[in-house]
C-alpha cells in the first residue's frame, strides 16, 4: 500500500519536473503561452482527450498566400499536428504539441482547397484528423 502510494508522488513528481523543463524552454520558435491565442492566427486548433481535435472540420482565408494555424494541446497526452494534402503529403513542417499546455503556431503556404489535419502519433490519426478548408 505504502509502495503504491510512493509510487504515483513519484510519477506525480516526473510529471512536474517535465513541466518545469518544459517551461523553461518555451522561448524556442514560435511557442507562445497556451490560452493566449496570437492576434495574426487565422485558425485554431486544440486536441482534445480522446484522441480527437476540438472539430471535424476548420475553414480559414488565406492572407496573401498563407494561413496561420495556431495548435494548442487541451488534453493529457503528447501529440502533434501536420497539415497534407489529399496525397496524405505535409504541405508544411509539423509541429508538436508535446504536453498538456504546449500549444505552437504553423504557417502555410497553400493554395485554396481542402487538406487534413491530422496527428502522426501511432494509433492517433484514426481519430485524430479533420479537415481544413483554405479559401
Ligand atoms: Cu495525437
Amino acid at each position: 500500500m505504502i509502495s503504491t502510494v510512493s509510487t504515483r508522488i513519484s510519477a506525480v513528481v516526473l510529471g512536474l519536473a517535465a513541466l518545469a523543463t518544459l517551461a523553461a524552454c518555451g522561448g524556442s520558435g514560435s511557442s507562445r503561452p497556451a490560452g493566449t491565442v496570437p492576434a495574426d492566427v487565422d485558425v485554431t486548433v486544440r486536441a482534445k482527450d480522446g484522441l480527437v481535435w476540438d472539430a471535424k472540420s476548420y475553414a480559414a482565408t488565406a492572407h496573401d498566400g498563407t494561413v496561420i494555424v495556431y495548435g494548442v494541446n487541451d488534453s493529457g497526452l503528447a501529440h502533434n499536428l501536420h497539415i497534407v494534402d489529399k496525397d496524405g503529403k505535409d504541405v508544411a513542417a509539423g509541429i508538436d504539441l508535446a504536453g498538456s499546455g504546449s500549444s505552437d503556431t504553423l504557417t502555410l503556404t497553400v493554395t485554396p482547397g481542402e487538406y487534413q489535419i491530422i496527428c502522426k502519433i501511432p494509433g492517433h490519426s484514426g481519430t485524430m484528423h479533420a479537415t481544413l478548408t483554405v479559401k
